[in-house]
């Protein structure tokens, strides 16, 4: 249970075409969040509570940059988004109940 990329170097505001694939038998998720709000992102997550899966783990929050969709076991699912303009390490985090321990990387915005 963990991403196979753990590190990721991009230009601030570059265009990002990111393919996120499940080759787990467990479903997972990838949710980019400001910097320092992985742990804050997966304890909002976890607040969702009993609608977790309706919602696929993913909280209202303003510190989610973006999210997947929750993958099921062989699953992709093809990410594009703008680089964000302030450099920094911006953390993503499956967001999955007790994933984000060890479910983490770090997108670092050069
Ligand atoms: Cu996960």
């Amino acid at each position: 249970m963990s991403y196979d990329v753990k590190e990721l170097a991009v230009k601030a505001g570059k265009t990002i075409k990111l393919t996120f694939a499940n080759p787990d038998v467990m479903s997972h998720n990838i949710l980019l969040v400001q910097p320092g709000m992985a742990d804050d992102g997966a304890a909002k997550a976890l607040a969702v509570g009993a609608q977790g899966f309706d919602k696929q783990w993913i909280p209202e929050s303003a510190d989610i940059i973006w999210a997947s969709k929750l993958l099921d076991h062989s699953k992709d699912q093809v990410i594009e988004f703008t680089a964000p303009e302030k450099a920094g390490d911006y953390p993503y985090v499956c967001s999955l109940p007790g994933h984000h321990v060890v479910m983490r990387g770090v997108l670092k915005v050069k």
